[in-house]
């Protein structure tokens, strides 16, 4: 273990066998790890090798107990091994786990997919939100016949070459500004921004016409609430001025609410800020926990995917039974009257009560919420943007993991990424948190 993990009086926890994983999992797969935000490098350590969840609770392969407030990156929105969702996807199973064909239960989805978010007249089922947004990126590029498009600093979009530029999430925790293996071509035509930042996404509007007067700009994606350099909501007014802007240069909104889909509201981050973008790009809890994710909106953008229009886009297991009767279930249930407010009111309770403990620690930090989604930055000033983020002192934020982690809490294992609360977290869940703050903080 690293000495970031030892670094606290928190009690210290064993984990040999995870450790045993980890070194037997470097062997075979590069890092040990399927995605490199699970491999700790944002805060040191070997990571945690889960066995199974129930409701808000981990267990690992040594037998220790965790909240979870990773949630899988969002998707448990419920808890862990809902009861609904599993009899649907043991139900769907059941009749078969895959056709390469279409399906009743996939029209039904989208129907309840467009019925939950008004500003999707179509949607096109994929299996990840890389695939979301790259796809939308196409389309945009497709319908519009222009080449650029504005991404934020910092923004994660998911993998695809042209989104990694200035990512954050998994690329922000290693430090990487670019990645290798994307071409000066792929890369040339992103153009970055502060997130938050009027007057630089005047400037990239202004800047980049053709000869003709007519903008370049394909499309502008952004996070509505970015999750991925930790969470930073919008500042009030900005999605409107992002809305006009596009608007007025004939470029296409795209919304990437991979993470903010189904969490902040039924219809999204979207409908909490009242704003309708052109695209919107869905994943994580529209599969209930299983890989499927979805791109939707204008019908005169959306009828220019094939087989309708010249815009190429495909997938073997896109629309697969299992995840689209797992999304369905999970969606159906957040229907339920009252069950954002509720989760927003255990957030908020706890985001504060968390403020609150570092301030009694005299610990300068900064705790942005909105919804369930919030992260702790140990910086004294506001954050509202990724610079914002990079200034937070991460080394404190890594001893603050590890101290909670081995008080049996598990939170997100970088400064650059949001933690999630779930309907199943109980309050004795969130006592539980707040005993384990009180007894860390101090240390840090
Ligand atoms: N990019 C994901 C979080 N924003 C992390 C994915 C993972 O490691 O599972």
């Amino acid at each position: 273990m690293s000495d970031q993990s030892q670094s606290t009086s928190a009690p210290s926890v064993l984990r040999p066998r995870s450790q045993e994983l980890f070194a037997r999992a470097q062997q075979s797969i590069p890092g040990g790890v399927n995605s490199p935000v699970r491999a700790f490098r944002g805060v040191g350590g070997d990571p945690v090798f889960f066995v199974s969840g129930q409701g808000a609770e981990l267990r690992d392969v040594d037998g220790n107990r965790y909240v979870d407030y990773v949630g899988s990156w969002g998707p448990m929105i419920l808890g862990h091994a809902e009861p609904t969702v599993l009899a649907a996807i043991a139900e769907a199973a059941a009749q078969g786990l895959s056709f390469g064909a279409p399906t009743e239960r996939e029209v039904q989805f989208a129907e309840l997919l467009l019925r939950c978010v008004p500003s999707m007249d179509k949607v096109r089922l994929v299996s990840s939100g890389t695939e979301a947004t790259m796809s939308a990126l196409r389309l945009a590029r497709g319908a519009t016949g222009r080449a650029k498009i504005v991404k934020m600093d910092g923004a994660y979009h998911g993998h695809a070459d042209s989104l990694l530029v200035a990512a954050g999430s998994g690329a922000a925790t290693l430090g990487l500004p670019g990645t290798a293996g994307v071409t000066e071509g792929a890369a040339r035509d992103t153009l970055t921004v502060p997130w938050n930042d009027a007057a630089a996404i005047e400037a990239v509007f202004r800047n980049h016409r053709s000869p003709s007067g007519e903008s370049e700009i394909a499309a502008v994606i952004i996070e509505p609430v970015c999750g991925n350099m930790g969470c930073v909501p919008p500042q009030p007014g900005y999605l409107a001025l992002l809305r006009k802007l596009t608007a007025d240069h004939g470029t296409v909104l795209i919304f990437d609410e991979v993470m903010t889909g189904f969490r902040l509201a039924l219809g999204g981050a979207q409908a909490r800020y009242g704003v309708r973008p052109d695209l919107t790009c869905l994943g994580k809890i529209v599969g209930g926990g299983l890989p499927a994710a979805a791109y939707g909106g204008r019908a005169d953008l959306m009828n220019q995917i094939a087989p309708l229009g010249p815009v190429y886009q495909a997938g073997t297991l896109s629309g697969n039974p299992l995840a689209v009767a797992a999304g369905m279930a999970m969606i159906t249930q957040l229907q339920a009257p009252g069950l954002y407010e509720r989760l927003e009111q255990t957030s908020t309770y706890l985001a504060t009560e968390l403020l609150l403990l570092c301030q009694r620690a005299g610990i300068p930090a900064v705790c942005n919420q909105v919804g369930s989604m919030f992260t702790l930055f140990f910086t004294d000033r506001p954050v509202h943007n990724y610079s914002d983020a990079k200034r937070a002192d991460s080394a404190r934020f890594a001893r603050f993991f590890h101290g909670m982690l081995s008080c049996g809490v598990y939170l997100p294992p970088s400064q650059f990424e949001a933690a999630f609360v779930s309907m199943a977290h109980q309050s004795s869940d969130i006592e539980k948190t707040l005993a384990a703050a009180r007894q860390v903080l101090p240390t840090l």
